[in-house]
């Protein structure tokens, strides 16, 4: 906890799966001192994890829920300025929040989720890294200011079949990764890449519209990951001394082999 002391940690997508478990996980690790701001279009969801953290842990976490979407420019260049004061130097910035649509081929794909995919998992990415980097930099005097931790995924790395959409923003958000990586090198700005596999979560029930019986089929047979196994990989990243760069991590479940290859028990 020694090295997350005192920091503000702000999550995108806070409110379920993997944002609500990193939530969690950094209050478990650091109890006594740590400022999470937790965003996410649900904002009732964040009320109710807040208050449990508190519960949980104490009030040495002191936690801040935003109502925020990350695909309206404007409302994230808008909401940095509203950041009270406790809240308002942004130590390490988990973007996470993201979602995929469907599962059409190319000729099918509707216009509505095809900007949905990228107005957040790509854009909305980029809104939030231009909102909360400037202050890491102004902040910055050369000795590791701020972490930035990108959620992509292994669909990122390896496109299949009725994800065209949803691989191709995890595939930008794999490159605007390394090109902020490049770009921040002399800054001592650490920005870390986390790639899941498979992860239980609302995921595919966002999928499949919340059809359960379809979410569900995705996991038949296997055992997934849970959001915690990807919250712990993010604190611990977060967690290491200012010269340890956790830059690129590929997580699977034991049963996988790639975005397709799975050992499913019959
Ligand atoms: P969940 O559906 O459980 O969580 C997604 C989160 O993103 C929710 O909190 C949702 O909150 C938030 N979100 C969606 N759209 C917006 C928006 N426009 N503005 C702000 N927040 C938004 O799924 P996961 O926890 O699985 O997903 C988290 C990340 O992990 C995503 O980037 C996903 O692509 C990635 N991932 C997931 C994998 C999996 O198998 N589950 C594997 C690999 C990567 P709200 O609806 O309240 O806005
Ligand atoms: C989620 C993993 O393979 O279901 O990013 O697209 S996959």
């Amino acid at each position: 906890c020694q090295r997350l002391e005192g920091k503000t940690i702000l999550i995108t997508g806070a409110s379920s799966g993997i944002g609500r478990a990193t939530a969690f996980e950094f209050a478990r690790t650091c109890p006594h001192n740590l400022n999470l701001v937790l965003t996410a279009r649900r904002i009732d969801s964040l009320k109710q994890i807040a208050s449990e953290i508190n519960k949980e842990v104490g009030d040495g976490v002191k936690v801040h829920p935003i109502q925020l979407d990350v695909s309206d420019a404007d409302e994230v260049r808008a909401f940095v300025g509203k950041l009270p004061t406790a809240f308002k130097d942004v130590n390490v910035l988990i973007n996470n929040a993201g979602l995929v649509k469907g599962i059409a081929k190319a000729p099918e794909i509707s216009e509505e989720d095809m900007k949905i995919m990228f107005a957040t998992n790509v854009t909305g990415l980029i809104n939030m890294t231009q909102a909360i980097l400037p202050g890491m930099l102004k902040r910055n005097n050369g000795d590791g200011e701020g972490d930035i931790i990108n959620i992509g995924s292994i669909a990122g790395r390896e496109p299949y079949v009725g994800g065209g959409i949803y691989c191709a923003t995890k595939a930008a958000v794999r490159s605007f990764t390394e090109s902020l990586q490049r770009e921040l090198v002399s800054k001592r700005i650490r920005v870390i890449g986390i790639d899941p596999g498979q992860v239980e979560t609302e995921f595919s029930l966002v999928r499949f519209n919340g059809d359960q019986g379809k979410a569900k089929a995705v996991y038949a047979g296997c055992e997934p990951l849970t959001p915690d196994d990807i919250a712990e990989t993010i604190v611990f990243a977060a967690g290491r001394r200012e010269n340890v760069v956790i830059a690129d991590t590929l997580i699977f479940p034991n049963h996988q082999a790639s975005a397709t290859i799975m050992h499913r028990k019959s």
